[in-house]
């Protein structure tokens, strides 16, 4: 890695004299790929304090390892706490991992975050991972990856807790490189979907910075990049600039905008040529009242609808402006101009704040209806460049009432030129909707003549087992199959992330890979396309693997591919050889199913066998 800088003590201290509360020493471990290694030992301590208030103490009340922790006390906000500063030590926009484990005195709630300063000086929090202390153990926070922005500066990590008056321990705190893991060779899933649809995924900008995540969503997974929260009105829209808009010449209908938090994935879009999907112009989430509001005021009223148009449009416009002045080269080939505007029920969402009240709209309280949706089409029409799709998005699109105004709504919007395709964001779970729910929608959508693209593909699992993944699995098999037979009508499938751990859900599974990179058996189920768990489709490749016998026999009682011995060969064996590649302690594979696994690559049974056997078998469903 390169400009990584393995500190020394001195050099150390001077980055840390910079910050709020000098330091007084630190201990830098030269291990290979460790940056900081603090445990406390020597009585002192490199991390300093968020506030004004808490006191750090170097104590030998408490020990994780060894005899010392650090104890932060007298802490009198959630947000105070020790913090870490990284300048200097790490590279924004590169990955790195951190371990350290913390106790407190009582129950409570322990949030390792950071925090760093954008290029246009906005300072940013966010949590990196919570877990709770039962007030009796050390809490271990393992080989947590993370990692800044491009551009950052400024930045920290640091433990913060929800109990304003817990004192907190901290001790065994280790950062070091992440490792980079090279994705596994299996077949690309856009590969083997190019006859029917592209693939994509949605990227936040945080996941910019890790380079193993990066490589496997760009060989699986890079037909079409959503923006998955940076474009939206929360991020983009700049209150400073808009209210001194309005002190300066007495005009509030003109919100500003700003991309300091987009910027890094613009510049990823521009370097590597990638599609981006806008997400999202109008919606009533993840905007904040100001917007809404006379005289940009949290607690004004409500402004009028043709003040409200007013500054539909120009934010609209100013979006469009400002990127297309910045990144010129950045091709924007969808918009989602309005998100969720429906309840389930097909009538519009209830009036109110949706920062106040979950699921209300300030849309429908200043418009009283949905009548802003077609605005909001006329401007994205008017404004968008040229080539750029626009979609209506919404999630349980499948449920009827839902369904039949998203149907209304399109064709209505369709007869006036308005609309180019319906977002199906298709957050799914393995329980609800059934996939022959899930197929009518399909159906019914096709039925406008429109675009369909799924935008946000996931699959929730309550069961985390490894029978829960199978169902998982199955689920997945079962919508893909769906899609494959409308994909007359579909142009892109888009997951909502790579990885289980980086996802929205991630303690529900609901992703394709999991947090080491490793294909989960839902990604198995889909690159055959073959339902392997019923008898039909089976029964398909085991006709076909009967030839494979007959031609790849080289030795009396081996089966090629047969590695969980059970006499024919299909996904489940390519299942079971990588998880047992990956040395998964729950699976075996028996003397002969060694034998058999053994596919003619490297000597061994290694990563190179599983890929043979699945390009064995992506090639049989080819010809099957
Ligand atoms: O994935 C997004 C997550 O990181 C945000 O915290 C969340 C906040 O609203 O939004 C998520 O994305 C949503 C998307 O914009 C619209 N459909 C539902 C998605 C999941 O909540």
């Amino acid at each position: 890695m390169t400009g990584n800088k393995k500190l020394s003590a001195a050099a150390m201290a001077a980055v840390l004299s910079l910050t709020a509360v000098p330091a007084t020493s630190t201990a830098i471990a030269a291990d290979d790929g460790v940056l900081i290694s603090a445990d406390f030992e020597d009585g002192e301590t490199v991390f300093t304090r968020r506030g004004e208030n808490e006191v750090l103490t170097v104590t030998d009340e408490l020990a994780h390892g060894g005899s010392y922790s650090l104890l932060v006390s007298e802490r009198a906000k959630s947000w105070n706490g020790p913090q870490l500063a990284l300048d200097g030590i790490i590279n924004a926009g590169e990955e790195y991992m951190v371990t350290a484990y913390a106790k407190t005195p009582w129950y409570a709630t322990v949030t390792l975050s950071q925090q760093y300063t954008d290029t246009d000086g906005t300072v940013h929090y966010a949590n990196i991972l919570q877990q709770t202390c039962e007030g009796s153990d050390w809490v271990g926070y393992e080989n947590i990856k993370f990692s800044f922005p491009a551009g950052s500066t400024d930045m920290y990590i640091y433990f913060e807790a929800s109990d304003a008056s817990v004192d907190i321990y901290i001790d065994d705190v280790t950062v070091s490189e992440a490792p980079f893991i090279q994705p596994e060779d299996i077949p690309a899933l856009k590969d083997v979907y190019a006859e029917y649809f592209d693939i994509g995924t949605a990227l936040m900008c945080s996941n910019l910075g890790s380079k193993s995540f990066m490589a496997l969503a760009e060989k699986h997974m890079n037909e079409g990049i959503t923006v998955g929260n940076e474009l939206k009105p929360d991020y983009m829209l700049d209150k400073e600039a808009s209210l001194a808009m309005y002190e300066a010449d007495g005009d509030d209908t003109n919100p500003q905008v700003t991309l300091a938090s987009v910027r890094p994935m613009l510049e990823y879009a521009r370097d590597n040529n990638v599609p981006l999907r806008g997400h999202t112009l109008v919606w009533h989430s993840q905007t904040p009242d100001w917007f809404f509001k006379e005289g940009y005021a949290d607690d004004g009223d409500w402004v009028s609808p043709e003040k409200m148009t007013t500054r539909m449009e120009n934010y609209i416009k100013n979006t469009m402006a400002i990127l297309a002045e910045e990144f010129p080269t950045v091709e924007f080939y969808a918009w989602d101009v309005v998100n969720e505007a429906w309840k389930d029920d097909g009538t519009p969402r209830d009036a109110g704040s949706n920062n106040t009240t979950s699921g209300q709209s300030a849309w429908v309280s200043v418009y009283g209806d949905n009548s802003f949706i077609e605005l909001a089409f006329q401007f994205a029409r008017q404004y968008a460049p040229e080539g750029c799709k626009l979609y209506y998005n919404d999630y349980n699109e499948y449920m009827s009432g839902k369904m039949n105004a998203i149907y209304d709504m399109a064709m209505s919007l369709k007869e006036k030129g308005l609309i180019d395709g319906i977002g199906m964001q298709s957050h799914l779970d393995t329980s609800f909707p059934t996939p022959a729910t899930y197929e009518k929608a399909l159906e019914k959508y096709a039925s406008t003549g429109l675009d369909i693209q799924v935008t946000e593909l996931d699959v929730t699992t309550n069961d985390t087992s490894e029978t829960g993944l199978e169902t998982q699995a199955q689920y997945y098999s079962d919508i893909f199959d769906a899609l494959v037979k409308y994909s007359d009508s579909i142009s892109k499938v888009i997951l909502w992330g790579v990885t289980d751990d980086q996802s929205w859900r991630a303690s529900r599974l609901p992703l394709l890979f999991d947090e080491n990179y490793k294909a989960k058996p839902a990604y198995y189920s889909i690159i055959d396309g073959i339902d392997y768990t019923t008898t039909e489709p089976v029964e398909t490749i085991t006709t076909t693997t009967t030839t494979i016998t007959t031609t790849t026999t080289t030795m009396e009682g081996i089966l090629k591919g047969d590695v969980d011995v059970n006499g024919s060969v299909n996904v489940s064996d390519a299942v079971l050889l990588n998880r047992y590649i990956a040395e998964d302690s729950a699976v075996t594979v028996s003397e002969q199913g060694l034998l058999n696994a053994d596919m003619g690559g490297a000597v061994g049974v290694t990563a190179e066998d599983a890929a043979i056997l699945l390009r064995m078998l992506a090639h049989l469903e080819a010809e099957g």
